[in-house]
């Protein structure tokens, strides 16, 4: 009757257009708890109702449970088989039915962090995507929506506070136990469930809705970390108020809780009244976070909050659809960042994370359209393709159409798909239908992979001086995909007249839809000067070549300060790269054109600190054929260098003064310490005589983390005493702050010394490192792969560490174990020496076994 294999040896691929509707959907369930560390009861109560036309075997999903009991309609039922890990139930010619079971977990046990686990004696849930049927059996699929009410029963000593989705009805006591009912009105799907249980202290507050309701706010911590939860509550106010401004959507519970845990393999959870927190997106006050930490907190927090309607009202069929949720979610957490801060600034930043993270996962073995056609296991799709592609999917829509015809589009979605599992063709459907525009061709963004490669050039009829803009574009191939159609593609153009002759321009907004396309600029006496792609307004790649003069003349002039910005790199990168390839002409332009920009610092110093910083060494190496790790970094230092020492006087002026007072986190104050930072490791990278003394004053001296971290970092560059000095003080003083000492471990993790990886090596021996912790792995071993020449070391130690880790990780943790892959997985950009060890390294992972289906599609599939 029972047969408990767990996972199958080979995974099975899961195939989007096998999708097929519930066969029982389960309209109510109850849920009752008898917590404890280790050892859990949970007796799950389902109604189920059928839905196919004839009878269908109930089937229940589950991981790792075995059912204690089964009963059906109070009667113990014995017509059930497991397959594999999954409980059927045979419920004969019912169409309705209550289906009883029980199941007995063990928290404690639980390092993968999904489903019920424990945290520093606290209990706490994530079920996103496939967590649920850890707890107990359940058709676990997010088109399956249920009323959920929940029972918990604990010793009141350990576990003080009981809370779950929706509101607490009743609570009561018994001897040493305490209980608690919570009912969720809104039904949900099952990855929205959320306990927690726990010894926790709460900043309350509350949020009156635009409909006058009174919501009851609650951030659940810590003792002790009290006092630095107040930015996320301004920042849960704060995006309460702006979706309702912005979208129209008002909360829809009487109360709204969030718990932070320092044991979590994401950032955060959406899960409905209760989200779930790392305390990395919950923490902050000036002594302990930096301002990017800050700004990482009220973006994560709006974008939690955000998920009650873009993910919860309306939510996802099935896990293909993901950036129906995640796409959008971002789309408006980055609208609300912008509009909490500098626009331009915050575009900035997006941009250099997608290019960071998303471009070279669409240029690579693990490519996927936004809505992907398979998958083996869904975590390994909780990727930058699906968040930050999408989201800029989403903006394009938004950009075709302008904001209020966008608006209609979404209010029509929100209206249409309430209470509903929907589709991204639900979402295309509605904007189509609200904002009034055909997106036939556009709906290729959903499914085709791979960034767009345009390729621009102005030619000029000689008799009439027209000029005409020839663009062209190309789709690469992807795994999966050799050959594509052209795609619908807003391009923000103008191009600028230097010698009056044209007239006022204006910005236009060009549709490139087919391969190629030639595009009227009109009459210019002088070459035109092209501003392409404002704002951003793709996310492709443009090849348009222009000389330094028009670069430093756009990185000066162009009333788009993203595009200021966007010249500005690339002078930096063509720079780079004829450096890197042995054409180097000089830096002269760079320095001019760093120089006028900090000259324009009065405006907005965050913009300034942004534009003079130079392209990341990964960013150098996606423009090279081959890409040259020691290169890289030896013609990045020299040119960061050579800034350093020809401006040594503004930087210096930068500095001079003193910093803003860390308590201030006003737009003004926040970029100046931004640019200070910057300044600092300019002046260091010069080599100046004094650079680590003064890196080092600025530590001591500094009142909070942006400036203190800023210095360290620069420090951690470099072999000064200094520098072993500033690492030991900022140890003993934060040791016990488990956030702050991520930071510690992280700044060892990117330093540019040759002997960073034997560093790396050291430090997972360091009684404060352990791999159970998720934000600790990332600090130490994501910050390495993030450290291009280290982790590419020549003689494959990097690679061989990283290896290391994911087979010691797997089989505790292996959803973060998985997340270290893909940097492996980039082996065809290198030479062949480093090809080789990257694929070797793949292969001793696959050769591991009882691997899990996380790492064997990640570390399979980047072989391919
Ligand atoms: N939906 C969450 C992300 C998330 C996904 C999976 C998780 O499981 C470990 C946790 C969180 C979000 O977009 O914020
Ligand atoms: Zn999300």
């Amino acid at each position: 009757m029972t047969d408990l294999s767990s996972t199958p040896a080979i995974p099975v691929t899961i195939h989007r257009g096998d999708y097929r509707p519930p066969e029982w959907q389960v309209p109510d369930i109850a849920l009752d708890f008898a917590l404890g560390i280790d050892e859990t009861k949970v007796a799950a109560a389902l109604s189920v109702v059928r839905q196919a036309d004839a009878p269908a075997p109930l089937v229940l999903r589950g991981d790792g449970l075995t059912p204690a009991a089964v009963r059906v309609d109070g009667e113990v039922w014995n017509d059930w088989h497991m397959d594999g890990g999954d409980l059927i139930v045979d419920l004969g010619e019912r169409t309705a039915a209550t289906v009883e079971i029980e199941t007995v977990i063990n928290p404690a046990a639980n390092t993968q962090l999904m489903g019920l686990y424990a945290s520093n004696g606290m209990l706490c849930t994530q079920c996103e995507a496939e967590g649920f049927r850890r707890i107990t059996f359940h058709p676990d699929r997010p088109d399956v929506l249920s009323r959920y009410r929940v029972r918990m029963e604990g010793d009141k000593a350990a576990f003080p506070i009981l809370l779950s989705n929706g509101n607490c009805i009743e609570r009561g006591e018994e001897g040493s136990d305490h209980w608690a009912l919570w009912e969720d009105p809104w039904p949900k799907p099952s990855y929205l469930f959320a306990l927690v249980a726990g010894d926790l202290v709460v900043n309350k507050d509350s949020f009156t809705t635009m409909s006058g309701r009174k919501v009851d706010l609650g951030i659940w911590v810590r003792e002790g970390d009290l006092d630095r939860t107040g930015h996320a509550m301004d920042a849960l106010k704060n995006s309460m108020k702006w979706d309702e401004a912005v979208y129209g959507r008002e909360y829809d519970l009487d109360l709204f809780n969030i718990v932070a845990v320092g044991d979590f393999n994401m950032g955060a959870m959406e899960n409905k009244g209760l989200n779930i927190f790392n305390t990395r997106y919950i923490l902050a006050d000036p002594d302990t976070a930096t301002d990017l930490d800050y700004d990482g907190v009220e973006g994560v927090v709006a974008h939690e909050y955000f998920h009650n309607w873009s993910g919860n009202r309306v939510t996802c069929r099935d896990w293909f659809q993901l950036s129906l949720k995640e796409g959008f979610t971002v789309f408006r957490d980055q609208s609300f960042s912008a509009d909490m801060g500098s626009p331009p600034v915050k575009r900035i930043e997006d941009v250099r994370l997608l290019r960071a993270a998303q471009f070279p996962e669409d240029a690579g073995p693990l490519a996927h359209p936004i809505r992907p056609d398979s998958f083996q296991e869904i975590s390994n799709f909780y990727t930058a393709t699906i968040y930050n592609k999408g989201a800029e999917i989403i903006r394009m829509m938004a950009t075709m159409v302008g904001p209020e015809r966008f608006r209609k589009g979404t209010d029509l979605y929100f209206e249409r798909h309430d209470g509903e599992a929907a589709t991204c063709e639900d979402f295309v459907r509605a904007i189509e239908d609200g904002a009034d525009i055909d997106l036939a061709q556009f709906r290729l963004w959903y499914g085709q992979a791979g960034t767009p490669r345009i390729t621009a050039r102005i030619g000029t009829d000689a008799a009439t001086g027209e000029r005409t803009l020839h663009l062209a574009q190309l789709v690469p191939p992807t795994p999966g995909q050799p050959d594509k159609a052209p795609m619908q593609i807003p391009l923000r153009i103008k191009a600028f007249d230097l010698d009056g002759g044209h007239g006022a321009e204006e910005e236009r907004l060009v549709l490139l839809d087919r391969a190629e396309m030639a595009v009227p600029l009109g009459r210019y006496r002088s070459r035109p000067m092209l501003s392409i792609n404002r704002g951003f307004s793709a996310p492709v790649i443009v090849d348009f070549a222009r000389e330094e003069d028009e670069l430093a003349w756009l990185a000066a002039h162009d009333d788009d300060p993203f595009a200021r910005y966007e010249a500005l790199q690339q002078l930096m990168l063509d720079t780079l790269v004829a450096a890197v390839s042995g054409k180097g002409g000089g830096s002269g332009a760079v320095i001019e054109a760093v120089a006028q920009t900090l000259a324009g610092r009065t405006g907005d110093p965050a913009f300034v600190a942004e534009a003079v910083l130079l392209p990341s060494e990964a960013f150098i190496g996606d423009q090279m054929v081959t890409v040259d790790p020691d290169a890289i970094r030896r013609e990045r230092l020299a040119l960061q260098g050579a800034i350093g020492a020809a401006l040594e006087a503004e930087w210096r002026g930068v500095l001079s003064g003193d910093a803003p007072a860390a308590t201030d986190l006003s737009r003004g104050a926040k970029g100046g310490r931004r640019l200070r930072g910057v300044a600092l490791a300019y002046l260091a990278a010069a080599g100046l005589d004094d650079a680590a003394a003064l890196a080092f004053r600025i530590f001591s001296d500094a009142d909070g983390m942006t400036e203190r971290q800023a210095a360290l970092a620069t420090l951690a560059h470099g072999d000064s005493e200094e520098r072993a000095h500033a690492l030991d003080i900022f140890y003993q003083r934060y040791r016990d702050n488990p956030l702050v000492l991520d930071k510690w471990f992280q700044v060892q993790a990117w330093s540019l010394r040759p002997d960073t990886v034997d560093a790396v090596k050291e430090l997972a021996r360091h009684p404060d490192f352990t791999l159970a912790n998720p934000n600790r792995v990332r600090s130490l071993y994501g910050a390495l792969t993030g450290n291009q020449a280290a982790f590419h070391r020549a003689d494959g130690a990097g690679y061989r560490l990283i290896a290391d880790l994911v087979i010691a990780l797997d089989p505790k943790n292996p959803q973060t174990a998985a997340k270290m892959i893909p940097p492996l997985g980039r082996w065809k950009r290198f030479d062949e020496g480093r090809q080789a060890l990257m694929r070797a390294e793949l292969e001793r992972i696959l050769a591991q076994r009882g691997l899990s289906r996380d790492v064997t599609e990640q570390a399979s599939k980047s072989l391919a």
